[in-house]
């Protein structure tokens, strides 16, 4: 068995960031398949036996369960020495940016997403109208973060990175609107960070791709 086993689906940007930071760092790991379009998280069994919150993703680390990407980031680069903000304001900056980008950024995104491309039926106009606007706003938060700086934090990548790429290298169409070609700051920092060694995308990385017709 793998040192690390990963609870997590193809389509969630959310397990992506743990994923992608499993597999920056070297580490040895094993995808485990959630069901996600088959309900299997909100299941009594997945909630008392893998994630009380009903969420991916989950990693497992000996006797550790944790969920939470954020955390599960934090506990990773604590780990390996990797990803990790040096310093006390380097760490309090990037959880600033992790929670952002839980509330604000992605976690917007991934239900605009998900109202565009997976549910059936699709979100109701208004609805997709006013998750566009916050989404928007949010992304435009970080291109200008990233005008004058190639990563979150300053001049390597860290955490707070790799957890605000969560949703942004699936395909536009999954959106219906090209994130890096309307933020050119933002696209520009995910080529940097396409170009770390070992990235993979999140289709590649994560079993259940693709989704049976
Ligand atoms: N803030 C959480 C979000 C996790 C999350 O919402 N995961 C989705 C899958 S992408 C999920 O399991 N949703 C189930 C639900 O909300 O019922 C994290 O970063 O780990």
């Amino acid at each position: 068995m793998a040192e690390f086993q990963l609870y997590c689906f193809a389509q969630s940007g959310n397990s992506y960031r743990v994923a992608l930071m499993l597999t920056l760092i070297g580490a040895d790991w094993q995808p485990i398949f959630v069901d996600f379009f088959n309900g299997e998280t909100r299941t009594a069994d997945y909630r008392s036996s893998v994630n009380e919150m009903g969420e991916a993703p989950v990693l497992v680390h000996g006797g550790k369960k944790l969920s939470q990407s954020g955390v599960i980031l934090l506990y990773l680069a604590e780990h390996s020495g990797k990803f990790l903000p040096h310093g006390e304001d380097a760490r309090l900056e990037a959880l600033r940016w992790i929670i952002f980008d839980n509330q604000k950024l992605n976690g917007i995104l991934a239900t605009y997403r998900f109202l565009h491309a997976l549910a059936k039926p699709s979100g109701d106009p208004a609805v997709m109208k006013f998750l566009k606007g916050r989404a928007d706003s949010a992304l435009r938060i970080l291109d200008k973060r990233l005008a004058s700086r190639s990563y979150v934090l300053g001049a390597e990548p860290t955490i707070a990175d790799l957890s605000l790429v969560a949703y942004l290298y699936y395909p536009a169409e999954e959106f219906g609107f090209d994130i890096a070609a309307e933020h050119k700051n933002i696209g520009a920092w995910l080529d940097r960070i396409k170009a770390i060694p070992r990235w993979a995308h999140p289709y590649d990385l994560m079993p259940g791709y693709p989704l049976p017709a």
